[in-house]
């Protein structure tokens, strides 16, 4: 996954309104109902948890340090879905600990490999890769209807991309992958899977895309299905800025959103 920077999430929590509005009204779903929805538990459930639990936000110096914006951001995404959210004043272990001590039952913490959401009365944690890809995956199956039989191209087989290939393969969707790396193509294709070996041919001839690439700027409008549906987790956005502009109605990208709060329903 690419590391965030202050930039990328400067003002996040102001548009979260609009954010969720552009979701509800071109992909059918709230951030709140694609993360239930993504982490296959009900509304009921979801709600309960909330009224029962606090969650706790912990900072992470360790490795390249503390990204500005980003543990307020979490907690600005965490508090729009419902819950009851601190940053713990504290860093690091004693951060765990502060946030234990004031009666956190999730623990959101990240360094630079991974960042988790730890539940110490269940003894679970979730993953913001597989939490990232069901939530982007959710919003893709919604605009699409249904994703079974129909072909998916999925570009970047990275941590996001291997769990949203796992996800569509539940939801019989036909993927067909695309991977800078032609070694990891090949075991791709060893494994059966439909591979595609050339990115400017293959975009056209998709109706859904979903984008998990770390490259940004390479996809142009002229290359895509007219009717293309694309859910871009992958930072740098892959569209460029003038395909993102005419597109933007049948794009769902996101700095955190999606993935956050699709942690927060699969720790409850
Ligand atoms: O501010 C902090 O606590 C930092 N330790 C946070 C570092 C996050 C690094 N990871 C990323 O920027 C991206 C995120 C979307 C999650 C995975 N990679």
């Amino acid at each position: 996954m690419t590391r965030l920077t202050e930039k990328d999430l400067a003002g996040l929590d102001n548009i979260l309104n609009s954010y969720d509005l552009h979701l509800y009204n071109n992909f059918g779903l709230t951030l709140k109902s694609a993360s239930i929805t993504a982490a296959g538990i009900s509304k009921e459930y979801f709600d309960k948890k909330l009224q029962e639990i606090s969650v706790a936000v912990i900072p992470v110096t360790m490795g390249q340090g503390i990204i500005g914006n980003f543990s307020y951001t979490v907690k600005s995404i965490l508090q729009y879905v419902g819950a009851n959210v601190f940053i713990t004043e504290s860093y690091d272990v004693a951060g765990i600990a502060e946030g234990i001590n004031r009666g956190a039952n999730l623990l959101f913490m990240a360094d630079d490999n991974q960042f988790i959401a730890l539940n110490n009365h269940k003894g679970i944690i979730s993953d913001n890769a597989e939490a990232t890809a069901r939530g982007f995956v959710t919003a893709l199956n919604a605009a699409a209807k249904g994703l079974e039989n129909k072909e998916v191209l999925l570009i970047g087989a990275g941590k996001v991309g291997s769990f949203a290939l796992e996800h569509l393969n539940e939801l019989d969707a036909k993927v067909a992958v695309y991977d800078i790396d032609n070694k990891k193509l090949e075991q791709f294709k060893q494994l059966g899977l439909k591979i595609e070996t050339n990115i400017n041919e293959a975009l056209n001839k998709y109706k859904y895309i979903f984008d998990a690439s770390p490259m940004g700027d390479f996809i142009d409008l002229d290359l895509l299905h007219p009717e293309v549906y694309i859910a871009a987790p992958g930072m740098p956005l892959g569209l460029t800025k003038e395909a993102y502009k005419t597109l933007n109605k049948r794009v769902i990208h996101d700095p955190l959103q999606l993935g956050v709060a699709t942690m927060l329903a699969m720790a409850l």
